[in-house]
């Protein structure tokens, strides 16, 4: 039997390693961050790696040098190392989808080798890069013009899910490094205000569409892709040669693409072994080139392929991905922790928690293994998440003192981009202050040491015990997002082989597309709907209003 088949026989909430988790659990349990601390000078240091760029302290997690070793002792029993080699070596780790997970392959240099079934895909990946750049180049230079001869000011990125998240997080992650006078907008819902919003105000024979869907079916991003050319021909006086000069595709699907109106030279393509969640720097990423130009978007790929690198090749327990993977599911499966905050001390990353919803719960919201079985343990974390100090001001308040416990991730920056007097200070002093207070707290002596009335001491007291990592980062660079970025997706893939499911599909998703597919005749037909009583009151409710009455 192979390892992997065996693998999948496997249950790894029965295995001794996780028995011993458990029962180093219940042992460190009555144990305060703030006795760790003081029975250990050396932890804030020793408790933490300082790799390509990323120095991450996670010391002010409940944890020991004890729980690394078990926990390191787990990732061996549930082969990390060889899920690590077999999705390098493109095997089909998305096993229900019967596809290889490769993205590490977008972002490999010229001279790498990644094969999928025995093919070297990077000259490939190349190709379609050094496609993207000219294309680039040309759109920003002005050399491409629109139908009516003027050159491109505004550029929509029509898509939704993997082919939106990721760019519009890159684009405002970014944004200090793009072309200030090119306008970029994202539309990814099938709500029509969504389009109507995002060209109300500009002028159809400067604005560029790319329509990014790795399937070029997805409904909703038909649905506005449809309504971007109904605007533009309207522009146009409906000449259907205009779609050439304003419409580019992203996509796997050239059949579709072409009979859009987008001829097969206006499209750049991608591969079915790229995730559409992991599928921000392939072509679906055409849009950040076109903000930051192809320089940086190589940078950022580097930075990418540096935290590859290092998650293949760096021992377990100096293992940046590895490591944060392994405390996600100390916190998750041993410590009840049944969320996850992702707080970013940097205002350009605010729309990353959002990005990492769709990484994290997409990929580890799961409830079978690869063999189909139920998995036996608790799965990924809810993450969510705002940039600080805004959180600071609002739902903090329970990650201090509610019942919950809130694991977080602070990420922090050096320098800012836009030093201003003392803000950026303030943000650091702020964000070190936050994890300060989480794992230490306010002892109810310390609270009555200053003065506080008696029937207020409790209302004061900070618990503390509350687990956090901190992610500092020299500056903001594409380079750094990369790296940042493939960090997460490295540390979701190490939890998902401990859980051992399966991180690449996402079948959850099906089944309100095919009801939504069935309830669209029946909001405007007149035939009964044929659904629970309650979905057909509310049909026959939206029916109603629909046609002006209640
Ligand atoms: C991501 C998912 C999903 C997908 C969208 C858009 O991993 O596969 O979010 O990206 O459903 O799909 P298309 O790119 O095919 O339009």
């Amino acid at each position: 039997m192979s390892g992997v088949a065996q693998e999948q026989l496997h249950s790894i909430s029965r295995s001794a390693a996780w028995g011993a988790l458990e029962a180093h659990a219940r042992e460190l349990g009555p144990h305060h961050l703030r006795e760790l601390f003081a029975a250990d000078a050396g932890r804030g240091e020793r408790l933490a790696i300082d790799a390509i760029g990323i120095y991450l302290d996670y010391s002010k997690n409940r944890i020991t040098d004890e729980t690394i070793r078990l926990l390191l002792a787990l990732a061996e029993e549930a082969s990390l190392r060889e899920r690590i080699d077999a999705m390098f070596g493109g095997d089909k780790v998305n096993v229900s989808e019967d596809r290889a997970a490769l993205h590490v392959a977008l972002r490999a240099p010229r001279n790498a080798v990644f094969r999928v079934d025995g093919d070297n895909v990077v000259p490939e990946v190349h190709a379609v890069l050094d496609r993207m750049a000219g294309f680039c180049d040309r759109v920003r230079s002005g050399a491409w013009r629109g139908h009516g001869g003027k050159p491109i000011r505004n550029v929509i990125n029509i898509g939704i899910g993997g082919s939106d998240l990721g760019p519009v997080m890159a684009y405002e992650a970014l944004r200090h490094y793009s072309r200030r006078d090119l306008r970029f907008r994202f539309v990814s819902n099938v709500d029509g205000t969504d389009f109507a919003e995002a060209t109300r105000d500009l002028a159809a024979d400067e604005t560029l569409f790319i329509v990014a869907s790795k399937t070029f079916t997805t409904q909703e991003t038909m649905t506005n892709a449809r309504s971007a050319r109904d605007w533009t021909l309207a522009a146009f006086g409906g000449e259907a040669s205009a779609v050439a000069r304003h419409f580019v595709a992203v996509s796997t699907n050239t059949d579709a693409v072409t009979a859009f109106g987008i001829a097969a030279d206006h499209m750049f393509g991608f591969w079915d072994w790229v995730g559409g969640r992991y599928s921000m720097d392939s072509a679906i990423g055409l849009s950040t080139m076109l903000a930051i130009g192809p320089d940086h978007f190589h940078a950022m790929l580097a930075g990418f392929h540096a935290m590859d690198e290092h998650f293949h090749g760096a021992p377990f327990e100096a293992n940046l991905p590895v490591l944060m993977g392994l405390l996600g599911v100390w916190n998750n499966n041993f410590l009840g922790a049944r969320t996850l905050a992702v707080l970013p001390y940097e205002q350009y990353l605010k729309r990353f928690p959002a990005y990492l919803q769709q990484l994290t719960m997409e990929s580890n919201g799961k409830r079978v293994r690869l063999d189909g079985r139920p998995v036996g343990c608790e799965t990924g974390p809810i993450y969510w998440g705002e940039p600080g100090t805004n959180g600071q001001h609002s739902f903090y308040q329970l990650i201090h003192q509610g019942t919950r416990l809130i694991p977080c991730d602070f990420i922090a920056f050096g320098e800012s981009l836009n030093p201003l007097g003392a803000h950026h200070e303030l943000l650091l002093a702020n964000v070190l202050a936050q994890s300060e207070a989480l794992a230490f707290g306010k002892t109810a002596d310390e609270v009555r040491a200053e003065g506080t009335p008696e029937e207020l001491v409790p209302h004061r007291v900070f618990e503390g015990n509350r687990p956090s990592n901190t992610l500092l980062l020299e500056r903001l660079t594409p380079a750094a997002l990369g790296t940042l970025v493939a960090l997460y997706e490295h540390s979701v893939f190490t939890q998902a082989t401990i859980w051992n499911i399966d991180p690449f599909d996402q079948w959850g998703v099906e089944l309100g597309k095919q009801l939504a597919r069935r309830i669209v005749p029946e909001l405007s037909g007149d035939a009964a709907p044929a659904h629970d009583s309650s979905t057909n009151a509310l049909i026959r409710r939206c029916r109603a209003l629909r046609a002006g009455r209640t």
